[in-house]
């Protein structure tokens, strides 16, 4: 018997913080109401958002120096699915979990199926890893997968997406994400152009076999482990890919792959606008890939991003269906608190991006009312949505205060003594 939170326990830390709850959610519904905003309404949407965890992200992550494990890490998939249903309990914000290949691998997936289903999750996208060697790999990856010069080894990384395709389908899924790490660390090293041509002959050949409710979602980053040169490097690269193979593919924007100052939420609004936008891995940086929490650095741009998909939804824009996932690492916090609250601040920033009177903002522009334009914007972002997202919580039974509750609950000291510590844990940054 494996320990698990009780819907008694929540329910009984909720009373000790539903009255003060009521009352803040009722003065910001006046105060909404004021700007002919309806609280209820806000809070509906809050409680019908949803975000995908990665299964990766429950465990420890490191850096290129030093992982430091954590206690009552998951020893396989079947523990990352318990941590994911922890963190879903007590958000309902993340009904869904992104299995990653070959880490997640199983010999029995309709039990893993069950086993999720038994923590009312379900797989979101799957995610192909050609980027290491798997043990008993025949062709190693070190100088390239899908673009590699030799034949063999480009197969050999078809040959992987193919069968993730399967896992997929086993699991419920229906889109593949890939992400390559292929690209040069020296001038010379590799032909620009052939290694995009090589891209599209293996991308081809993955997509050729999608099944037809399927998706493939290309993932561009701007560098590393390549760091002169990386096929897939940006949208531009993702969009000319996802262009040429068709409409099953689309581009997936990780917001940590892109140059330090970047635009991100042009380049959303460029994507919504070709209708080639996959979705997201949602994450915060200071200078690179840091892979940190969403929101945690620059919550404004996060709202920003938001401003553009609630734009779109709001009008309806044709093809508009994104993927939202969250791919961090957490190398010094407890994976399911960074979870718990990178899942709480995207909702924040959806729920914000909401607020936004886009009728008064498009007069704005239409008038070039520069400064009037900024504050209806700014106004949305500096409003204290905490209340709508605790009652959209507390609504569907889950934790008014997620990680207040969490810490009282004990889980991770009780993981800590059902989980002996592994040191072959996988943990990963893509
Ligand atoms: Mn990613």
């Amino acid at each position: 018997m494996t320990f698990s939170i009780s819907a008694e326990f929540i329910a009984e830390q909720n009373s000790k913080k539903e009255s003060h709850l009521a009352e803040d959610h009722a003065a910001l519904g006046r105060q909404l109401a004021r700007r002919g905003v309806d609280i209820e309404a806000v809070t509906e949407r809050a409680m019908d958002y949803a975000v995908a965890v990665p299964t990766w992200g429950v465990g420890t992550g490191g850096t290129r120096f030093a992982r430091f494990p954590g206690p009552g890490e998951p020893r396989h998939v079947f523990d990352k699915i318990e941590d994911c249903g922890v963190i879903h309990q007590l958000t309902r914000t993340t009904p869904t979990v992104s299995p990653h290949i070959p880490w997640d691998k199983v010999s029995d997936y309709s039990a893993l199926r069950q086993k999720a289903a038994s923590h009312d999750l379900s797989f979101d996208a799957v995610n192909s890893n050609t980027f290491q060697d798997a043990k008993d790999q025949i062709r190693s990856y070190k100088f390239g997968s899908l673009t590699h010069a030799d034949v063999g080894t480009r197969a050999q990384a078809i040959e992987h997406n193919l069968e993730c395709i399967e896992i997929g389908r086993k699991l419920g899924s229906s889109a593949l994400t890939v992400w390559i790490a292929d690209g040069s660390n020296f001038p010379g090293q590799s032909n620009l152009n052939a290694a995009f041509d090589r891209y599209m002959d293996s991308l081809k050949a993955i997509y050729d076999e999608l099944p037809k409710d399927w998706f493939v979602f290309l993932e561009h980053k701007l560098y590393e482990p390549a760091f002169y040169s990386t096929v897939i490097s940006d949208w531009g690269s993702s969009f000319m890919a996802a262009s040429e193979l068709g409409p099953k593919a689309k581009c997936l924007v990780d917001l940590g792959h892109h140059a330090p100052n970047t635009n991100i939420e042009q380049i959303v609004a460029r994507l919504i606008r070709a209708e080639k936008l996959a979705g997201f891995h949602f994450n915060d940086s200071k200078y690179g890939d840091d892979d940190l929490d969403s929101g945690s650095v620059d919550p404004f741009r996060l709202f920003l991003v938001f401003n553009e998909l609630v734009d779109a939804e709001l009008r309806k824009a044709s093809g508009f269906n994104p993927a939202y996932m969250i791919d961090q690492s957490h190398n010094v916090t407890d994976p399911i608190e960074s979870l718990m609250q990178s899942a709480s601040e995207i909702l924040r920033a959806y729920v914000q991006a909401s607020l936004v009177d886009r009728h008064a903002l498009a007069l704005a522009q239409a008038e070039s009312d520069v400064l009037g334009g900024h504050l209806l914007v700014k106004q949305a972002f500096i409003t204290d949505v905490s209340p709508i997202l605790a009652e959209a919580r507390r609504r569907k039974a889950g934790a008014i205060d997620p990680i207040g509750v969490y810490r009282a609950s004990g889980y991770r000291n009780q993981k800590a003594q059902e989980r002996p510590a592994s040191t072959t844990a996988s943990a990963g940054i893509v």
